[in-house]
């Protein structure tokens, strides 16, 4: 029997079940032992392999099929009554259309599989700010997953009530089996019957096809960005591709941090940052998404509204990001990684090397089969309480005040270390015209660098430039307690190929310059782009940084930010008459600070 009296809830269930035709219904409680027996399911039909427990305790790696190991932005569909109001970077359909084109598809998709209802809260379950969500599902993984990265069950159900609301977020791996057909283990459907839609004006996911990450795991980019950020936008709020983090001072000062890079360009490790400056510490928060809200004493108040880490794998170490590694000790689900000879998993950039296993395809691997043995996108999920620095109020219902925002993205040249902007709008522009270089955690992003505005491009769920409006819109609301903005770029290189800046733990150095700034202390010279860093304000004792490559970190290249001029205006240009009017006083002033 269902276990709650929600109308709408059980009306929606009743006739998913008769378009979907799954074998089964089941409805999490979000219990241990549920988690545990949904995880040995997968392990006994070959899903998944059981990771060594005495390596890494309840621990499993999934593989998937190799044409499904990223979100697919070409399929990721935002179906608004009207065209332009999903804008120019968003693929639009009708949503009557697409719905037709889906529920043929949806028809009978479930045969031979159960479904799952998850019902989950995104935020805290005591927050004003967090919000429920219901995923319809017939994949075992994305339960299993949901449970780590939301709050699922019981609790969530007794929050909702009897007339309470959710977001509907109904998804299928797409691969019906037929009576005695075997089950592969990682199901789903060829590419162009994939559709990862969205219904802003009805607060509405359908998810067809694909079974892996933020395709699947509806709570995450679906909800808490595309739905939610249309949703914000309409109520006078924010959701945002950011990571937040507390940055606390010797003298006991916090600050608290929200940072958007694109996807696989570093909130992960930011968020988990270890200082290398003496007496400084960081706390994590969020290492992906931010709600925000302005408070009643006019603060912008932040929360994480997920609970578990989707973070990307190759890359991480106890070098690079000692806390991810901490958290990925146990009850851990590891995709797409290579599985060690004593059952351990693996993946490029770990601290030991690995010589022989078996590899993201299942077949043998040792470092001279000439390909990498996790996939590039590879990831692991594991809960936000497992990280040895998570902040004590992580989960604080009415969120952690905003001081700082940072944007940025992955630019070999160019762009420096780090910019502060003039003011609140200039802020605007420099995250609007943010780029970066391509990355795995897409399948499918044409060009090697492409315009990223505030790392929301592929999450945006209405037209991006109604989206800079509302930041015009919020400074106006937060007037003097809006948080000072800059960009950063952690990833700038010299000739050769090498990293101009160490990164990771370093990156603290530019933060605490920062965080001198709000308190107006620590110096800054104006440039044509920004306000940059004077000689000597930031702190580079004990770093091995050469004269020569810290000049070339700060350097603005008037020529090279004058020869992005046309293609930013291009860029905005595809917006027509909706770039608001305050954009094009900050577009004009670029061009002036530039000598255009
Ligand atoms: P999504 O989960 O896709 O949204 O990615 P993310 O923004 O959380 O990126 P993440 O922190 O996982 O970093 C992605 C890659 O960038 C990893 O391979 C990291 O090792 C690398 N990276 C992160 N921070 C730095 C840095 O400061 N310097 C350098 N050179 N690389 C970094
Ligand atoms: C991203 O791509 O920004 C991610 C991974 O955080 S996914 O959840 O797959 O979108
Ligand atoms: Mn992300």
């Amino acid at each position: 029997m269902a276990p709650t009296r929600n109308k709408k809830l059980l009306a929606w269930v009743e006739e998913i079940q008769a378009l979907c035709k799954p074998d089964e219904v089941y409805w999490c409680d979000g219990s241990q032992e549920e988690y545990d027996r949904i995880v040995e399911g997968t392990v006994r039909s070959g899903a998944s392999v059981r990771v060594n427990p005495e390596k890494r305790p309840n621990s499993v790696l999934f593989r998937s099929a190799p044409s499904d190991v990223a979100r697919v932005e070409v399929r990721t569909y935002i179906a608004s009554r009207k065209e332009e109001d999903a804008g120019p970077t968003n693929n639009w359909m009708d949503p009557d259309e697409l719905k037709k084109t889906m529920r043929v598809l949806y028809d009978g998709c479930m045969r031979g599989r159960t479904l799952y209802v998850i019902p989950f809260c995104m935020g805290p379950i005591d927050s004003p700010i967090s919000k429920i969500g219901i995923e319809i599902t017939d994949s075992p993984y994305v339960v299993a997953n949901m449970e780590i990265v939301t709050r699922v069950g019981t609790k969530v159900l007794e929050r909702l009530g009897d007339d309470g609301d959710f977001i509907p977020c109904l998804h299928s791996v797409g691969a019906p089996l037929e009576p005695g057909q075997k089950d592969v283990p990682w199901p789903c459907a060829p590419m162009e019957q994939k559709y990862i839609s969205h219904f802003p004006e009805e607060n509405l996911i359908w998810s067809y096809g694909s079974g892996y990450g933020g395709n699947a795991l509806l709570g995450k980019k679906c909800l808490a960005l595309r739905i939610a950020s249309a949703m914000a936008h309409r109520e006078g709020w924010m959701a945002e591709h950011m990571l937040i983090l507390r940055f606390t001072s010797p003298e006991g000062r916090q600050y608290h941090i929200a940072g958007a890079f694109p996807s696989a360009c570093g909130k992960t490790n930011l968020a988990m940052l270890q200082p290398t400056i003496p007496g400084w510490k960081a706390e994590c928060i969020g290492d992906d998404i931010a709600w925000m809200k302005i408070a009643p004493d006019g603060s912008l108040r932040a929360i994480n509204p997920e609970s578990g880490f989707f973070g990307v794998a190759p890359g991480t170490s106890y070098k690079s990001n000692p806390m991810a590694m901490e958290s990925i000790r146990e009850n851990a689900i590891f995709t797409n990684c290579v599985l060690t000879d004593d059952h351990d998993i693996w993946w490029e950039g770990m601290d030991e090397p690995c010589e022989h296993g078996i590899d993201w395809k299942g077949r043998e691997w040792t470092p001279a089969s000439g390909e990498p043995g996790a996939n590039p996108n590879a990831r692991f999920t594991a809960p936000c309480r497992q990280c040895p620095i998570i902040c004590p109020d992580w989960e604080a219902p009415d969120g952690v005040p905003i001081d700082i925002f940072l944007f940025g993205g992955r630019r070999t040249h160019v762009v420096p270390l780090v910019t502060e902007a003039f003011d609140w709008d200039h802020g605007v522009y420099l995250a609007a015209t943010a780029a970066s270089e391509k990355t795995a955690a897409a399948l499918d992003v044409k060009g090697t660098i492409r315009r990223d505005p505030f790392a929301m491009h592929p999450f945006c769920g209405y037209n991006m430039a109604d989206y800079w409006q509302h930041w015009f819109t919020m400074s106006d609301r937060l007037g003097g307690k809006a948080p000072k903005i800059f960009y950063v770029n952690w990833f700038r290189k010299n000739p050769d190929g090498r990293w101009l800046w160490p990164g990771f733990g370093e990156n603290s150095r530019v933060l605490k310059w920062m965080c001198e700034r709000v308190d107006g202390k620590a110096e800054a010279v104006d440039t044509p782009i920004g306000r940059l860093p004077a000689d000597g304000a930031l702190e580079l004792e004990g770093l091995d940084v050469s004269a020569e490559d810290w000049a070339e970190l700060l350097r603005v290249d008037v020529d090279a930010w004058k020869a992005e001029i046309p293609e930013v205006e291009e860029f905005m240009a595809r917006f027509g008459d909706r770039v608001p009017p305050r954009m094009r006083t900050q577009m004009a002033n670029a061009r002036k600070r530039l000598g255009l």
